[in-house]
């Protein structure tokens, strides 16, 4: 496989350093998003405002981000405001505005998106992107994608580029604000290992605690340590990918935003059906949804390797189950033999309302790693 370039971008403070653009006579000071309205600055005849200090909050609000002034001083992201006003008495408090966050936030993507249309959409100020097509030279192009975000928007952000997405959202963050960070598999062990676990985005408070108490710290600690060590601990699949996390080895595609991740097609039924005693009623409809979704994916150009099923029973609990096969289809056959694998999964005694098929793991057809499955099957039921 060809190295890929993956890029993470991220923005720097954000919500802070939206507000800056509002109020840039705060530059430089420590300053804290986390109000409520009655936090709101008020203007002053002279053009000023007259702000809320932290010194003066009460209250048991959580502080959304801070300024790197603010951060100085100990100030970070979800910590109360009460601790913080402790910290940093004379910090200035903001109330969050998410409407101007969701329109910078707007702002600075379609931005990066006339150079960079490959882009995933990773929640309000980051966004994954794959290089891997551009033929300027990494630094030139990172570059040109953080001016291009700077004269759409005012505000500055960091750029990791690297092999994958775990890698390049490590890079991101190693040198904020207003970075760019490239790093190539030979930087693994130099610039990776030395790394703390809890930098992996994947490996959440609950894995480092653990991981600590078997000793191991950094992601130098996870990539020497023994493979039977951490599946007696982490379970397989986990385990798996920590050593593969140790390796800097990710090969998660970049999702363009106008992929589905996933299609579904389900029916309310007009009476409820029992599995037993309307069996060839729910075997109809079963089918089907199956062939249903297995249109919805020729149509769009998609395989899916996850088949699931949603039931709904008379008293409106719900189930789902899945299923992964070992290749992609679009193949209605493959899906109803997948959906009816699971529905052999779930307890069928009482009455159903609703049935649901659903295929996930989509990949657009043709493209690496999907294997062309049959195109005519037989529809047998199960
Ligand atoms: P982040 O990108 O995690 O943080 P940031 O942009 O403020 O700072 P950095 O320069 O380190 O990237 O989060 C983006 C925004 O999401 C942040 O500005 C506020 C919001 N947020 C919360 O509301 N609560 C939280 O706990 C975190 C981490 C972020
Ligand atoms: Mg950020
Ligand atoms: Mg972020």
């Amino acid at each position: 496989m060809p190295a890929r370039r993956i890029a993470h971008l991220d923005m720097d403070a954000f919500y802070a350093s939206v507000e800056l653009l509002r109020y840039p006579e705060l530059r430089g000071r420590a300053v804290v998003i986390g109000g409520g309205s009655a936090h709101q600055p008020v203007p002053q005849p002279d053009g000023t405002h007259s702000y809320s200090l932290l010194r003066n909050y009460v209250g048991r609000g959580v502080v959304t981000t801070s300024t790197y002034e603010a951060r100085a001083l100990g100030v970070f992201s979800a910590m109360g405001v009460m601790k913080a006003a402790r910290l940093a008495p004379d910090a200035v408090l903001l109330p969050t505005d998410f409407k101007a966050y969701r329109h910078y936030s707007q702002l600075f993507k379609a931005a990066v998106a006339e150079i960079a249309p490959e882009m995933e959409d990773r929640g309000i100020d980051e966004i994954y992107l794959d290089l891997s097509s551009h033929d300027e030279e990494t630094e030139t192009l990172a570059r040109r994608l953080k001016q291009a975000v700077r004269d759409a928007t005012g505000l500055s952000c960091s750029i990791g580029v690297a092999p994958n997405k775990l890698l390049a959202k490590i890079c991101s963050d190693l040198d904020k604000p207003d970075g760019v960070t490239i790093l190539t598999p030979a930087d693994i062990e130099t610039r990776i290992w030395p790394l703390h676990v809890k930098k992996v985005n994947g490996i959440g408070p609950k894995a480092v605690e653990k991981l600590a108490g078997l000793g191991l710290h950094t992601i130098a600690d996870l990539a020497h340590v023994d493979a039977g060590l951490l599946q007696a601990h982490f379970g397989r699949s986990y385990a798996l990918w920590l050593q593969d996390v140790a390796q800097g080895l990710d090969e998660r595609p970049v999702v363009t935003s106008s992929e589905p991740k996933s299609l579904s097609r389900e029916t309310t039924f007009e009476r409820d059906l029992h599995a037993r005693h309307d069996r060839d009623t729910l075997s109809g409809i079963f089918t089907a949804l199956c062939v249903k979704v297995a249109e919805d994916l020729k149509r769009k150009g998609y395989v899916g390797r996850t088949i699931g099923i949603k039931l709904r029973y008379d008293d409106f609990r719900t189930v789902t189950r899945d299923v992964t096969l070992p290749a992609s289809t679009d193949d209605a056959a493959a899906i109803r033999r997948a959906a009816g694998e699971c529905l052999r999964r779930v307890p069928l005694e009482k009455r159903l309302r609703l049935l649901g098929v659903r295929v996930t793991a989509l990949t657009p057809r043709g493209a690496a790693g999907d294997t062309p499955g049959p195109s005519q099957g037989e529809l047998s039921l199960a």
